[in-house]
């Protein structure tokens, strides 16, 4: 990208001067965000491509459905802490993410870790058949009747069937996650405005990969999906909440430690 390109006036002496280390800081960022994201999914798209014929027969959605409450959820909250853990791998490799002080990296990954999961969920999904690559094999929400919340798994779908049709490419989707954790708004921040610091590079990283890719329309997407992540993680608080209540001992002695930490 010129310097004209990110709003400087060519031939001006100052700002071609300061507008190159600048760009180039940027398209530096993106690139590093690309790669933090590649090495910690745990599949990759081609993979996920050839898996696609992979689905679950009646008998075993039927064996998922015949598991207690409490066995269902522990096992969702195991493959769901997994997945966080790449997340968590993923922030600690965004540059700006170690800088911050520990209590400020925590606070981000509470908020932001499962929006983050959400996200990548969409790279999983096949809109085909309204499946998730889950355990092994791709799975419709009918699987996760025992988990007794329909709306939520109803409502997680429809935002990875949602997201999925714009199409992100993988580079795309690394920047907007990174977007989605470095988040200045987030609760119990101590330190604000490093995070805002880092946060406006994301955000030109972002803008530089789409007005690249000429999808600057998505761009505008992209940010209207932010709400509805944020009000389906509330759900999933909501959920464990009320499971919390019904399987104390569950929760207490079976869930994974991180899951608990994040989201208890
Ligand atoms: C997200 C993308 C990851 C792989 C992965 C693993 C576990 C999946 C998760 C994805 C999507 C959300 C998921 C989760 C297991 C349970 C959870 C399907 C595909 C649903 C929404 C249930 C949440 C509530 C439980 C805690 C009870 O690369």
């Amino acid at each position: 990208m010129s310097g004209s390109e990110m709003g400087f006036r060519p031939f001006d002496p100052e700002s071609s001067f300061f507008s190159y280390p600048t760009s180039l800081h940027i398209e530096e960022l993106s690139a590093s965000i690309v790669r933090s994201h590649r090495e910690t999914t745990q599949y990759r798209p081609e993979e996920l491509q050839a898996l696609r014929w992979k689905v679950f027969s009646r008998e075993e959605i039927h064996a998922y459905q015949s598991k207690s409450v409490d066995e269902m959820w522990q096992h969702c909250a195991v493959r769901l802490t997994d997945a966080v853990q790449y997340v968590v791998e993923f922030a600690k490799r965004i540059p700006g993410f170690r800088q911050l002080c520990q209590n400020d990296q925590i606070a981000l990954l509470k908020s932001g870790s499962m929006e983050v999961v959400l996200v990548r969920m969409s790279r999983m999904f096949n809109t085909e058949n309204n499946t998730v690559f889950f355990d092994g094999k791709f799975a419709g929400t009918e699987l996760f009747k025992s988990l007794a919340c329909s709306d939520l798994i109803a409502a997680v779908f429809d935002f990875a069937h949602n997201l999925c049709a714009l199409r992100l490419t993988e580079q795309q989707m690394a920047v907007f996650t990174a977007l989605v954790l470095i988040n200045a708004d987030r609760p119990c921040l101590e330190d604000r405005e490093r995070v805002q610091k880092v946060r406006r590079d994301v955000e030109l990283a972002l803008s530089h990969i789409m007005h690249r890719d000429n999808q600057e329309s998505l761009l505008h997407k992209l940010y209207q999906r932010v709400p509805v992540l944020k009000s389906l993680c509330a759900l999933h608080i909501e959920k464990l909440r009320w499971f919390r209540q019904l399987y104390p001992l569950t929760v207490h002695s079976l869930f994974p430690p991180l899951y608990k930490e994040l989201f208890g």
